[in-house]
């Protein structure tokens, strides 16, 4: 299997770090939606990554779309979201907390990236920053009451870790000032990152003086 993308992009490096934490063998394959598009493209037609490429060529798109797949390929006992029940609903749940708080960081970035600087509209930018400040507020509160255990209260690491940390450390990033207001959520995060899967899907490092640039590679 080959995953398109790289790990700057946390839908992207949220699939890794699941292929990782499962065993499941597969390449990275670096793909950039600004300097390869028409890579992109011959595997997803919206041009965004990660897309996940099966060994018979099949090509799959969105990051949930995908990690489902990957939880049915290695059943239900060891999937990352559990299978029914309380648990499930509790996984799902705080995964998209931590996913939509990725996405409203994600419109607020993309703001200031894409619009020339006269037409960037700093209202909009606020409002989408308060409502991913919003979502990490409350993975603030359940990593706090988590303690040492993981963020949905599941016995062992389920998607809603994975995708919690991935977001943060993308998100701490570029906004390196929220730190001091997320203790509990920075700590739980750095102990997921410090996790063999994590560590093998790692994200680039920043530039130096530049927090929240990164030269991609290719
Ligand atoms: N909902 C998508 C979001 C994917 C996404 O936004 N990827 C970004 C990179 S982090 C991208 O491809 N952006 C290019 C664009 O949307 O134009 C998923 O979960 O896979």
């Amino acid at each position: 299997m080959k995953l398109i993308g790289h790990y700057l992009s946390p839908f992207t490096r949220r699939v890794g770090v699941s292929l990782h934490a499962l065993g499941v063998p597969f390449e990275l394959q670096f793909t950039s939606t600004v300097q390869t598009p028409e890579k992109v493209r011959m595997h997803n037609p919206l041009v965004r990554i990660p897309a996940l490429v099966l060994d018979d060529g099949e090509a799959l798109v969105e990051s949930y779309a995908i990690l489902d797949e990957i939880d049915q390929m290695v059943g239900p006992d060891r999937a990352l979201v559990p299978p029914s029940g309380r648990q499930r609903r509790r996984v799902m749940q705080v995964t998209a907390i931590a996913l939509a708080s990725m996405d409203k960081q994600q419109w607020a970035f993309y703001e200031r990236r894409f619009r020339p600087e006269e037409k960037v509209h700093q209202p909009w930018i606020d409002h989408n920053e308060s409502q991913s400040l919003g979502g990490l507020r409350r993975l603030e509160e359940l990593t706090a009451h988590a303690g040492s255990g993981w963020v949905a209260g599941t016995p062992r690491l389920s998607q809603a870790d994975i995708t919690t940390a991935v977001v943060v450390s993308f998100i701490m990033l570029i906004r390196p000032e929220l730190k001091q207001q997320l203790p509990h959520l920075c700590r739980f995060t750095d102990r997921c990152e410090a996790l063999p899967a994590f560590k093998s899907a790692p994200m680039p490092p920043s530039q130096p003086g530049r927090p929240g640039y990164v030269q991609l590679p290719g």
